[in-house]
């Protein structure tokens, strides 16, 4: 049994959740108080960060790199595409999520101004009016990198989305997997 120390507010937990969700895997769940994180938590990770799963005394941190384990270990549905191109492209769109959104939202969260926010979601405007999803053709782990950041844009910083990014969280949200992680964000 994997064990996922998760915390419902944490953007990068909500990757794994999405694809726990996505491909069936059971988990148990052990959600973490960011604010008063236990001492142990340093023992799993010396960081002190969420996520991080853990099976049997095995742990693993980081989001992106759980992703990936997952992937690997539950290839169904597969959450990257068959073909070695389009895979490294989903892989890149992970690498450069700091840059091509998560900076610019955590200093607009910091109370700095929105352009760098706007401009971010004005790129992704871009790539999406030609292609369903981040990657190409199909749902993967570009997606799932990048969802929960524009979920809480969107839900908790009141910023209105641009219509295909709109239109592409309206898609991603018909999945039970999003709308699941939908209903946590609606707790925040
Ligand atoms: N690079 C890490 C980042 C994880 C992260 O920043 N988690 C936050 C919560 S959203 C955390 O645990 N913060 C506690 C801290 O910074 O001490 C990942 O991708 O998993």
């Amino acid at each position: 049994m994997l064990t996922l120390y998760d915390a419902a507010r944490c953007p990068y937990c909500a990757r794994v959740r999405l694809v726990l969700a996505e491909k069936g895997i059971e988990y148990e769940p052990v959600e973490i108080d960011l604010a008063d994180r236990p001492a142990w938590l340093y023992e799993k990770n010396p960081i002190g960060k969420v996520p991080v799963l853990e099976e049997d005394a095995w742990v693993l941190p980081e989001s992106a790199v759980i992703m990936e384990y997952l992937e690997e270990r539950y290839p169904e549905p597969a959450l990257l595409p068959a073909d070695p191109g389009e895979r490294a492209e989903a892989r890149l769109w992970v690498w450069e999520h700091d840059r091509r959104l998560a900076d610019d939202y955590y200093a607009f969260r910091r109370g700095e101004p929105r352009d760098g926010l706007d401009a971010r979601l004005a790129d992704l405007e871009r790539v999406l009016e030609g292609r369903p999803y981040l990657a190409g053709r199909a749902y993967s782990l570009a997606d799932v990198a990048y969802l929960p950041w524009i979920l809480r844009t969107r839900d908790l910083l009141g910023v209105e989305l641009p219509p295909a990014v709109d239109e592409w969280t309206a898609r991603l949200a018909e999945r039970p997997a999003v709308a699941a992680e939908l209903d946590v964000v609606a707790t925040l």
